[in-house]
């Protein structure tokens, strides 16, 4: 992704506004959002300076999800791993997330990573901003551009969800299972039964 198509700004309120009036190619970067976002409502949280705050605006397709986690976690490094469907995790803790929303047909792919500050019981990369921007907005657009299976097979890999005895938590219902694969369109499968949203935990081993 070539330099111009940079915005930095100081604070705003959340990086994913200001993407929302911009063409696909742009980065929107910020210090400090006032009311940066994560799903469902939730806030993302970050002091001034200390986080990477960037949303991408890409052309949008089913697993841009986890292209985007794959090259976050590309540029972070190699001990970070993912979480079905969108954290960025190191050491067991929540290191960073992705929030991908569908506005007039272009996918506004918005990223933060702790880096010099996270809140209690999350982690932080303790890495130079440019250095991972530079990564990821190398990576990303490869990454978003990628086959399906590659990207599935590159998650697979970098997964700290798979494998493991999850409960699942969805509307009005609760179950616990192992986290067996994921789908081709990005389903979380647990035994046997596809999760398509929602959010998981990882239970520790009961031996
Ligand atoms: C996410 O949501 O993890 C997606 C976060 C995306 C943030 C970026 S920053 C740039 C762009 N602009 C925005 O406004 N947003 C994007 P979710 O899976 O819903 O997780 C949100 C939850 O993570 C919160 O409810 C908190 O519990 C927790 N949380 C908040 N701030 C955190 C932080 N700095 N580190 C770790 N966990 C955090």
């Amino acid at each position: 992704m070539s330099e111009p198509s940079l915005h930095r700004y100081g604070s705003v309120e959340s990086t994913q506004k200001i993407a929302a009036g911009l063409p696909i190619g742009s980065v929107v970067l910020a210090d400090e959002q006032t009311a940066g976002r994560g799903r469902l409502d939730r806030h993302w949280e970050a002091p001034p300076g200390t986080g990477l705050l960037v949303t991408y605006v890409l052309q949008p397709r089913r697993l841009i999800v986890f292209a985007a986690g794959v090259a976050a976690a590309e540029a972070c490094g190699p001990d970070v791993r993912l979480k079905w469907p969108n954290d960025l995790v190191l050491d067991d803790r929540k290191l960073g997330g992705v929030l991908a929303e569908l506005k007039a047909g272009r996918a506004l792919v918005g990223i933060g990573i702790n880096l010099t500050w996270s809140p209690p019981g999350a982690a932080q990369l303790n890495a130079d901003r440019e250095l991972v921007l530079a990564d990821l907005s190398r990576l990303l657009p490869t990454w978003a551009l990628a086959p399906d299976d590659e990207i599935l097979a590159a998650w697979r890999e970098r997964s700290w969800t798979l494998g493991q005895t999850v409960r699942v938590e969805l509307d009005g219902e609760t179950f616990e299972g192992l986290a067996e694969d994921i789908d081709a369109d990005g389903a979380l499968i647990v035994d046997g039964r596809r999760v398509i949203a929602g959010d998981v935990v990882r239970l520790r081993p009961t031996s």
